[in-house]
């Protein structure tokens, strides 16, 4: 806010030179007569005072905004304790509030008792901009403690945007530790990309002999199932077989059926160890036989240890875990290690098309310490399943890419 006082000779020069020095947008707030030069009161000569006022976005409160700004930057920069950045910017915040009150206040009284009218519009503008101001403060103090916290808890830049890309804390450490240890000149990107890659390890899954996927229940394994046996069937050209001993969920035994019926693949449902055996034996000239099982509670090892005994009947090398992508970091552990008790070998990851950050990926890897060896990212049967090569799933964990 530009605020100037004029002593003319009369009100159209007033205009002229307001209007000149501060625009069409200048108001003028009051005016009186008041007498200039002589001696002693003698000879003097009556003139008008003009004050007028213009907000002025630029040479104002701009200004001060951004003087304030680079303050509190450079108290940034300088690395200030938090208290002392923070009572700092509050009492600019103050100040800057308190001018403005005192202004408006100030004007409003000259326009009361001069009767002068003044632009409404102009005085709501003026609110409006301390509104933002204060805001914007606001929101830079929000920053720097922030900024604090993050010193204080000792993470740096890199383990934070580790842990924005959902990679578990205790990971994410151990990925900022290796890469300090790397020694080549490298960037930090890219020692952290080696790193990420260096941890993946994807098997080339051979599907062959008796292939059996285990899993919480709905992560995918029937879908799974049906998708690897479209792709075997009718790509790959091979005899397949399928079995499922998910007789548990109403319903399960009919999604499989009905994708072997299309598939015009032989279809049956295990219900005792027995069966088991006779299902397996009456498949024998199939290439690949895939194996659907029920979803377990992994907390319950009675369940998992009536699963293992179905699975051990099958005689396999081939087991995958199959678990979401969107599966929380902390029930990755517990169903990781639950299905350990059933001697999984490789992992599949389900639902990459449910999510935007895929850290969880190498936080299952991790965990199970176990190869990957398919992922899938849709509902669609048999297309949504690929392998992923570990430069294809660091640009995932990493952010540098999504699946949509
Ligand atoms: N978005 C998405 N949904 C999937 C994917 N795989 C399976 N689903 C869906 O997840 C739900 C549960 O799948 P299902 O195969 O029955 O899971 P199961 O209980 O492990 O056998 C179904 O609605 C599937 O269509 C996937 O890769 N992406
Ligand atoms: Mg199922």
């Amino acid at each position: 806010m530009v605020i100037k006082k004029y002593r003319v000779n009369n009100m159209t020069e007033a205009l002229t030179r307001i209007r000149y020095e501060l625009g069409k947008d200048a108001v003028i707030v009051s005016q009186r007569k008041i007498r200039k030069g002589g001696i002693f009161g003698l000879f003097t000569k009556k003139i008008l005072e003009v004050t007028a006022a213009v907000e002025n976005n630029k040479n104002d409160s701009s200004k001060d905004m951004q003087e304030s700004i680079d303050a509190i930057k450079k108290l940034m920069s300088n690395k200030l304790g938090e208290e002392a950045v923070v009572s700092k910017v509050s009492t600019e915040v103050e100040k800057r509030s308190q001018d403005r009150i005192e202004i408006k206040e100030d004007m409003e009284e000259k326009v009361r008792s001069n009767r002068v009218i003044y632009d409404e519009n102009l005085i709501e503008r003026y609110n409006e901009k301390i509104v933002e101001e204060v805001q914007q403060m606001k929101s830079m103090i929000n920053e720097m403690m922030n900024m604090n916290n993050i010193q204080k808890s000792g993470k740096g830049k890199v383990q934070l945007k580790l842990e924005k890309c959902d990679l578990n804390e205790n990971l994410a450490k151990r990925i900022v530790d290796k890469v300090n240890k790397i020694e080549e000149s490298k960037t930090e990107d890219e020692k952290v990309r080696e790193v990420v890659e260096d941890m993946i390890n994807v098997v080339p899954t051979k599907l062959d002999n008796v292939v059996v996927l285990v899993g919480p229940t709905g992560v995918g394994k029937t879908t799974t199932i049906a998708k690897l046996a479209g792709r075997l069937a009718l790509l790959e050209k091979k005899k397949v077989g399928l079995i499922t001993i998910d007789t548990y969920r109403i319903g399960a035994v009919e999604q499989l059926k009905t994708y072997a019926d299309i598939m015009n693949i032989p279809f049956k449902v295990v219900l005792s160890i027995k069966d088991m055996e006779l299902a397996i034996e009456s498949m024998k000239d199939c290439d690949v036989i895939l194996v659907d099982t029920t979803g377990r509670s992994s907390k319950n090892t009675m369940q998992i240890s009536e699963l293992r005994a179905f699975v051990d009947k099958v005689n396999t090398e081939n087991i995958h875990l199959v678990i979401s992508c969107t599966t929380k970091n902390k029930d990755i552990e517990v169903i990781v290690n639950g299905y350990k008790l059933l001697n999984y070998n490789s992992i599949i990851v389900t639902k990459l098309d449910e999510t935007s950050t895929y850290g969880s990926i190498l936080n299952i890897l991790e965990c199970a310490d176990k190869p990957i060896s398919f992922v899938t990212t849709g509902q669609n049967v048999p297309d949504d399943i690929k392998m992923m090569n570990p430069k294809e799933l660091t640009n995932l964990i990493l952010g540098e890419e999504v699946i949509c």
